[in-house]
């Protein structure tokens, strides 16, 4: 077996903060930034930092989070010290001013910190990109997809991803985000629904009462009026319970390939959220580490500037599993490292089986019911093509 070698004709840079990976949201909180490490831990036991360019993310600074969020937030999300909630009173505090301190998105110790790191990682791998230094930029620390310019929701604080698309924006014309997390990317969508100079597209499980945040529905495309250049920019596909990878990847491959041919960016930017794994502990789908990875591989060969986010994923044993392979994929090293694990990885007993990819039995048991029939897969393409009629580079 030949030890990983950088690729050929370009450049993948990998930006982390262990920093980032010691705080917690809680005990029994979903989110748990520990999965970073896991993630970055099976990465290097791998031997894939050898074939990147590696950076400790620096934290961003308060003007850099100013290009988005207001002020006031950033003046209150600097200030706030984490206190004690009596646990019968969390999420009932009918005084949580931008929503901060519910359960969802709690006040910890070093919140800011956090915050900043995070997205400092996505400002880096952003600059990479405009200076031409990276051909993909990786930030698994980023990706928090529902954070609004004054306010915190769905475990997303700062929203790393806009800060990263107006840097971007300084260099590119057109920017293409994708959002494969299973919840609808709404903090972006709505940072951008003005702008004919970002498309949106989101992924995700559909369920207005019943799923977080309940936004994204089909014919969400933007603010549908004549003067509102951003109208028609934002694609939304809805998925229900338990589509599978053969599925997941005909919709992609049609759709993006379609907006790709229209919409001609000049940059991509793919938020990887793993929550939309089979057996994630908040998901619903029954997509696997192949299929999943596919998207990447899918972006990348549209061989444009990438920058890969992380995002959700609360099973950190199958986070860790999807964003190795898809850091293989970015390097292209796929076809060269072991399904099989490494046998040194550190929390090697993690990972239960001792595959890169799990069957959907070994990860489920019994695999959930798919609730997409192909009619209805069909419908959504439809509706996107037609859509896209409106959309002219
Ligand atoms: C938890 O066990 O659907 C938070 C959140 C904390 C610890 C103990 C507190 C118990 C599941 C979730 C009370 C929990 C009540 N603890 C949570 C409407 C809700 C109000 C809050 O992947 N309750 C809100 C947010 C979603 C809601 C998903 C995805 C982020 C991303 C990008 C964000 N919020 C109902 C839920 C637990 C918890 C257990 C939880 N919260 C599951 N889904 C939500 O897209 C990073
Ligand atoms: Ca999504
Ligand atoms: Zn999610």
């Amino acid at each position: 077996e030949s030890a990983i070698t950088r690729p050929k004709g370009y450049t993948v840079s990998f930006h982390c903060n262990p920093d980032m990976e010691k705080h917690h949201f809680g005990m029994t909180h979903p989110m748990k930034p520990w999965r970073l490490t896991l993630s970055k831990s099976l990465i290097y036991s791998y031997g894939m930092s050898f074939a990147m360019d590696n950076y400790i993310a620096r934290a961003a600074t308060y003007e850099e989070l100013a290009d988005f969020h207001s002020t006031d937030y950033l003046d209150f999300l600097g200030t706030v010290l984490p206190e004690p909630v009596p646990r019968d009173l969390e999420n009932q505090n009918p005084d949580l001013r931008f929503n901060l301190g519910g359960s969802d998105c709690p006040l910890f110790e070093g919140l800011y910190d956090y915050c900043s790191l995070s997205a400092g990682g996505a400002l880096d791998a952003a600059r990479k990109i405009c200076y031409k230094q990276s051909d993909i930029a990786i930030a698994w620390g980023g990706g928090l997809h529902h954070a609004k310019k004054a306010e915190a929701s769905g475990f997303c604080y700062i929203n790393d991803i806009v800060v990263a698309i107006l840097q971007l924006l300084r260099f590119h014309p057109r920017v293409l985000y994708i959002d494969i997390d299973v919840h609808h990317g709404d903090g972006v969508e709505e940072a951008f629904f003005s702008t004919d100079r970002v498309m949106t597209v989101s992924f995700h499980k559909y369920d207005p009462n019943n799923f977080f945040p309940g936004t994204g529905a089909l014919d969400d495309n933007g603010p549908k009026n004549e003067q509102n250049p951003g109208a028609h920019h934002a694609v939304n596909v809805p998925l229900n319970d338990g589509i599978t990878d053969e599925q997941y990847d005909m919709l992609f491959n049609t759709i993006v390939g379609r907006i790709v041919e229209r919409f001609r960016p000049t940059a991509i930017a793919l938020q990887c959220g793993a929550d939309s794994l089979a057996g994630d502990r908040l998901g619903r789908f029954n997509l696997q580490v192949q299929g999943h990875g596919a998207c990447v591989e899918f972006c990348k060969k549209m061989n444009l500037p990438l920058i890969l986010f992380g995002g959700g994923g609360y099973t950190p044993r199958n986070v860790a599993r999807a964003w190795t392979y898809e850091t293989s994929i970015a390097i292209g090293c796929q076809e060269k490292i072991s399904p099989m694990l490494p046998q040194h990885a550190p929390w090697r007993q993690q990972f239960r089986q001792d595959t890169l990819f799990p069957t959907l039995e070994q990860i489920l048991g019994e695999p959930r019911q798919n609730r997409n029939p192909q009619k209805r897969l069909q419908d959504i393409v439809q509706h996107v093509t037609e859509q896209l009629r409106f959309v002219q580079a």
